[in-house]
């Protein structure tokens, strides 16, 4: 099974994407994501100009070496374009071995070890009670796990729920430059744990719960929140603080019960590795897409198990639904699974593009047993929905200075 043609298509289903497609001389193809957020043309490049040329002709089934080639052959290892463009190839590669026996990607990992895959949803809202409501909706529908974001009191702009503003390009003005937003860290530690509380008041105990912090904090500030939160009983505080210096998490640990979850921006295990053999984090959150494919994230994982660290895969809306096809496969295998990122089944038209075969039954996440990741994509869509220049949004504190996102 030779690998006879890579095409790589970007299209705006009301968000950019970059899709794979990888045929072999069989005629099967298979899809992997390649989306990264707000540089989405830099890895179609790379995969168009540096990856595809080297892989016509190699069999598609050594995925494996593949995936060493263009890792350590590169030289130039690690980075977001570069993993992601490797993490497209993999996954795509998973697809077509999927399709190429007949078998769903989860069998080929080593068969499924649990009925579905818990999920937890998104509750944005810009007060408390728009919040609780949301989170009260998905709770009937039997989510059993809500992230809780809200936008802050006397400070403009909408941090953390962005993503769910379905005008995401208005906010980006006529020339689509990175919308800035303000930020103060004392607004927000005032004001967080009052969310927490009156949420565990109308919601109860039994929902777990989530809140990500978007790498916001120093030190000193997480370890207050880890503290104030600690009585709500969180599943996880996501991106407590930035992790360039892993060692700085080991420190948090002593103040605080709260877990801690991180690595949704990871590209290497080597991001991750401090971290985890300190017992500094308890979920890992890389993506299938921006960590370099299914191939690297089982390492990972593994690795992850010696220190009872449990996945939690990246899932926000910048994630194709190819990734969240990875992501399930992955899911349904990796013994050591905490909970996946789930923000819904996206727009209309995004569902015009992409053909995924999942659905969620009692808050548990599940496919069918197509051979491969069990989704499809639409090629036309890349006249039909052009790609538009896009970021996220930017940070600055109240005095103008620029700040973590
Ligand atoms: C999450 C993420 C997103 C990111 C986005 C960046 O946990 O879902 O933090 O909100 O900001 O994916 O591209
Ligand atoms: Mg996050």
């Amino acid at each position: 099974m030779k690998i006879s043609d890579i095409s790589v298509y970007v299209c705006c289903p009301d968000r950019n994407f970059v899709t794979v497609k990888i045929t072999t001389d069989e005629g099967l193809y298979g899809l992997g994501d390649g989306t990264l957020n707000g540089r989405e043309l830099a890895v179609a490049s790379y995969l168009e100009n540096h990856v595809a040329p080297c892989l016509i002709g190699k069999d598609a089934r050594n995925i494996e070496d593949i995936w060493q080639y263009l890792y350590k052959g590169a030289y130039w290892r690690k980075g977001p374009v570069t993993m992601t463009a490797i993490g497209a190839i993999d996954m795509a590669l998973w697809d077509l071995f999927g399709k190429y026996t007949g078998q769903p990607v989860y069998q080929l990992l080593g068969g499924k070890s649990r009925k579905g895959v818990k999920v937890y949803a998104h509750a944005n809202g810009a007060s408390i009670d728009e919040v609780i409501e949301q989170a009260a909706g998905f709770i009937k529908e039997g989510y059993k796990a809500v992230r809780l974001q809200c936008s802050i009191p006397e400070m403009d702009g909408t941090y953390g729920i962005l993503g769910d503003k379905k005008d995401y390009y208005k906010m980006q003005g006529d020339r689509h430059l990175p919308p800035e937003q303000p930020w103060s860290t004392r607004k927000y530690l005032n004001f967080i744990p009052s969310l927490f509380k009156k949420a565990r008041e109308v919601l109860g105990w039994d929902v777990e719960l989530v809140h990500d912090v978007h790498s916001r904090l120093t030190p000193i500030e997480a370890a207050k929140l880890c503290k104030a939160l600690e009585p709500y009983d969180l599943l996880f505080l996501e991106d407590v603080m930035p992790s360039e210096n892993q060692a700085e998490f080991a420190g948090l640990r002593p103040h605080s019960t709260t877990p801690l979850a991180i690595g949704e921006t990871y590209n290497s295990i080597w991001d991750a590795k401090t971290l985890i053999e300190t017992n500094s984090i308890d979920y890992i959150r890389c993506a299938v897409s921006h960590f370099g494919g299914i191939t690297p994230l089982r390492r990972l994982a593994d690795f992850a198990s010696l220190y009872h660290v449990k996945t939690s895969p990246h899932g926000a809306p910048d994630l194709s639904p190819i990734a969240l096809m990875a992501h399930l496969h992955f899911n349904y295998w990796v013994p050591n699974f905490g909970i996946q990122e789930f923000v819904g089944f996206g727009t209309d038209k995004l569902n015009s593009v992409f053909d995924y075969d999942i659905y969620v039954e009692d808050g548990l996440m599940k496919t069918s047993d197509k051979p491969g990741l069990g989704v499809d994509f639409d090629f036309s869509s890349v006249e039909q929905y052009p790609y538009k220049r896009s970021y996220l949004p930017v940070s600055r504190l109240e005095d103008g200075t620029l700040s973590d996102w």
